[in-house]
């Protein structure tokens, strides 16, 4: 068997993100549900996507909008009933496209039956399901500096919350109502493999983990180095802690083994380093197929962080890249994203929503869809998608985005500046209703949308570009098409070209005797890259150019290849 014979399904597809509380509501209350999203498949099959992964559609109070599960084992009524959920997984293996689920079990919501019962009181026996501590030696419950750590959350302020009745503190790394579930307590563990199970049993396709590098914490609590707030920074102590790849290869023998090698396995990993990342993935290891770095998204966080946005580097994204492409190139595997439902949209944060947005969306997608991983799609993206439209903070519905707008305001920011960060950077952005069509509410809804529809649907919608030859869904569409068809996408090595141009992103992959080679001007300004093309220009995102053979025969000229603004060029030689 070749090498690409034996290689895992997952290494040529690539997989959709649906957040179903923004794809398509079929009932009219605002929100987004399961058979809205049965009523699109057709929109799914036309792309050519293999794999849907579904963000929380679990019963949830919807703090985190799904993402703090009250009940593992239900569907919340919100997106529909478990018989809608059924009917959407046969539909989907009918088109031969699988589905992954969210596993959130880095933490639960604080209405699950099990947190409820683990606060009910020192002595329950789910106390130690938590993590439950008394105040700081010599300090009462609900003083300042009380907390057992410093802490600091990621969703803003401190990391334990004061449970009055007990005069204890839990543990939660993001918002009061998702406690941190203690996976030192192998009950806890047990209990999320049986959960894990029953949904495999129920022809789930594997799963995407949220935040799961968290899971393990330095049980000695230590805290983190103080920063301008007080609060310290908690990420050595619980970011790929001591027992994460235990926890993780314990998983992999309690759910998968066994199992037929057709799922798929992501870990979410904010923080994770490219070290990690080579031990969670390496098949030897039996941990994860794959994880979600952070390291490309976090090159534009400024000095105050995530919502202190800075231009993007160009050479510095392309170091960050080549490295994760060389680091897990042999042993390992990457992901490939720029979007999803946590990140701004990728044409408004590094493109040009105005003047050349179909040119720098297509252009940003070339890019990343044809490097060596398994590249994720964000409902949008595939349309070119841009942030919201979020004026005042009565626009904002995320607990990340309102939770950082009141620390700052109280820690003396001005509300306007707090705001100008959370309209660049904010999770919102990504959260808007898909544009379906041009009326009213995108044909998203017949009611009134959870989140207001940018008001730019009225000319970016799947409707127009679905005949548009040209339009960023069909690019897209082509782009997942050369990766299913050409051998070189999926199993090619890949050599950075140009890294110190600050322009020009370009690299080549190559399979035995093909090359392909990728260039693409990310500026507005036009620019002539030194990179000798040869073969056929097989995609291009010039209007006229939609490829698949369509493109002009490269004469292997060595001169600078001229590229207009934003234009992208993909060329294929098969030696
Ligand atoms: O917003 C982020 C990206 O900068 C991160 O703080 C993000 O919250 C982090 O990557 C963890 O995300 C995951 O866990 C959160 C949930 O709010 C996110 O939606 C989920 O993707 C807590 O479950």
């Amino acid at each position: 068997m070749s090498q690409e014979q034996d290689a895992p399904w997952w290494r040529s597809a690539v997989v959709y993100q649906v957040y179903p509380r923004s794809f398509a509501d079929s009932d009219g209350d605002g929100i987004g549900d399961l058979p809205g999203i049965l009523s699109r498949l057709d929109h799914l099959e036309r792309l050519g996507v293999d794999v849907v992964w579904l963000s929380p559609i679990y019963a949830s109070p919807q703090a985190d909008n799904g993402y703090d599960i009250s009940d593992y084992r239900s569907i919340d009524p919100t997106f529909g009933t478990m018989a809608d959920f059924e009917e959407l997984v046969a539909a989907l293996h009918a088109r031969g496209i699988k589905l992954v689920m969210d596993l959130v079990v880095n933490h639960t919501s604080d209405e699950h039956p099990w947190f409820v019962e683990s606060r009910s009181g020192p002595d329950s026996p789910k106390r130690d399901w938590y993590w439950w501590r008394p105040p700081r030696e010599g300090f009462a419950p609900g003083e300042p500096g009380a907390e057992p750590t410093n802490w600091r959350s990621l969703f803003s302020g401190p990391t334990w919350q004061l449970d009055e009745a007990t005069g204890e503190y839990y543990l939660h790394l993001f918002d009061t109502k998702q406690p941190d579930l203690n996976w030192e307590n192998p009950e806890v563990r047990h209990a999320i493999y049986a959960m894990m199970r029953w949904w495999l049993d129920r022809g789930v396709d594997g799963f995407r983990m949220d935040v799961i590098n968290m899971i393990s914490k330095d049980p000695a609590l230590p805290d983190g180095v103080p920063g301008d707030d007080g609060l310290g920074d908690g990420f050595p102590h619980f970011i790929c802690g001591p027992r994460v790849h235990e926890f993780l290869q314990e998983m992999h023998r309690e759910v998968f083994e066994g199992r037929d090698r057709d799922l798929l396995t992501v870990g979410e990993m904010p923080g994770v380093t490219w070290e990690e990342a080579v031990l969670f993935t390496d098949p030897a290891r039996q941990e994860l197929d794959m994880v979600f770095q952070f390291e490309h998204v976090r090159l534009d966080h400024g000095p105050g962080g995530k919502f202190d946005p800075q231009p993007l580097d160009l050479p510095a994204l392309k170091a960050s890249l080549d490295r994760w492409q060389q680091r897990l190139g042999e042993v390992g595997w990457n992901s490939l994203y720029w979007c999803n439902h946590d990140q701004p949209r990728v044409v408004s944060r590094f493109g040009d929503e105005d003047r050349y947005w179909r040119e720098s969306a297509t252009a940003w997608a070339t890019v990343l869809q044809l490097h060596r991983g398994t590249p994720y799609v964000y409902q949008g993206e595939e349309l070119g998608m841009t942030n919201a439209a979020l004026a005042t903070p009565e626009d904002l519905r995320d607990v990340e985005s309102l939770n950082h707008l009141r620390h700052a305001v109280e820690a003396g920011m001005e509300q306007q500046d707090v705001l100008a960060g959370i309209r660049a950077m904010g999770r919102d952005n990504a959260r808007t209703p898909v544009q379906w069509d041009a009326s009213e509410h995108a044909g998203f809804t017949t009611g009134e949308p959870w989140i207001a529809v940018n008001p730019n649907h009225g000319w970016l919608n799947a409707a127009v570009q679905y005949d548009d030859p040209s339009s960023v869904f069909h690019h897209y569409r082509a782009l997942i098409e050369l990766r299913h068809r050409e051998p070189v996408v999926a199993h090619g090595d890949f050599t950075m070209l140009l890294p110190d141009h600050e322009r020009v992103y370009a690299y080549e992959r190559r399979l035995g005797g093909t090359r392909l080679l990728v260039v693409v001007n990310l500026s507005g300004e036009p620019v002539a890259a030194d990179v000798a093309p040869s073969g056929e220009l097989v995609l291009g995102n010039l209007t006229g150019q939609p490829g698949s053979g369509a493109g002009t025969p490269a004469d292997g000229s060595t001169a600078p290849l001229p590229l207009q603004p934003w234009e992208a060029r993909v060329y294929l030689d098969r030696g």
